[in-house]
């Protein structure tokens, strides 16, 4: 964990999160440390690792290598779901959904220096007092998705508007952004926009040119 990091994110919230989902990096022939080092290249400034279903050693281990390539990169590395995956790879953040441990117990846990990203998909959830341990929080799904099992309702761009006019913290917007889309969910007041199948080493480089 780079504390400076934490701070860094939080001064000037990245426009481009991207995912590696690691099922999807090996669907496509690689894996998550070669994907790591591509998006640090392309220049990225903060990665999440996500892995549904068992985690493991393999996944650990898998995990371990995207952080260590992210590490030296200066890149943010965040594990989604697992407070403890993050605290064991001294990662720089975790990220939790509705159905992950509370936001409070992940704070508890992992204490104030690591980032705390919470997913959320309504009203409702963004105007819970669990809100209020994170230090950024996401909203989405925007658009339509297949990368998410049982994806919560669209909220589309004004789902996103709303949840702008809803906190000050950092908002990310996820679920179907693009390249082609990604502009008009940042007008509506996103601070960065994160994907898992929309962003590849291969097009990174075009991300980054967002807001430019
Ligand atoms: N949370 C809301 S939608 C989603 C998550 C993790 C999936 C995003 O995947 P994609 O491929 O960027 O639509
Ligand atoms: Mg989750």
């Amino acid at each position: 964990m780079d504390v400076r990091l934490r701070s860094a994110v939080l001064a000037d919230f990245p426009v481009v999160y991207p995912i590696i989902d690691s099922d999807a990096a090996r669907a496509a022939g690689s894996d998550a440390a070669q994907v790591a080092g591509a998006l640090a290249r392309a220049g990225a400034r903060i990665v999440q690792y996500r892995h549904k279903g068992e985690f493991g050693r393999r996944q650990f281990e898998e995990a371990r290598a995207a952080g260590e390539i992210l590490r030296r990169a200066g890149v943010a590395f965040v594990v989604n779901d697992r407070a403890d995956i993050a605290l064991a790879l001294g990662a720089d953040g975790v990220h939790v959904g509705q159905d992950d441990l509370p936001p409070a117990d992940v704070r508890r846990l992992v204490g104030s220096d690591i980032l705390l990203g919470y997913s959320t998909h309504n009203a409702g959830q963004l105007s819970d007092d669990a809100c209020r341990w994170a230090d950024y929080l996401a909203i989405g799904p925007v658009f339509r998705t297949s990368s998410k099992q049982n994806p919560d309702p669209v909220v589309g761009i004004e789902g996103v508007r709303e949840a702008r006019s809803m906190t000050a913290k950092p908002l990310v917007a996820i679920g179907g952004i693009t390249l082609a889309n990604a502009s008009e969910v940042l007008a509506a007041g996103a601070d960065g926009v994160s994907a898992i199948s929309g962003i590849t080493p291969c097009n990174m480089a075009q991300w980054m040119r967002l807001r430019c």
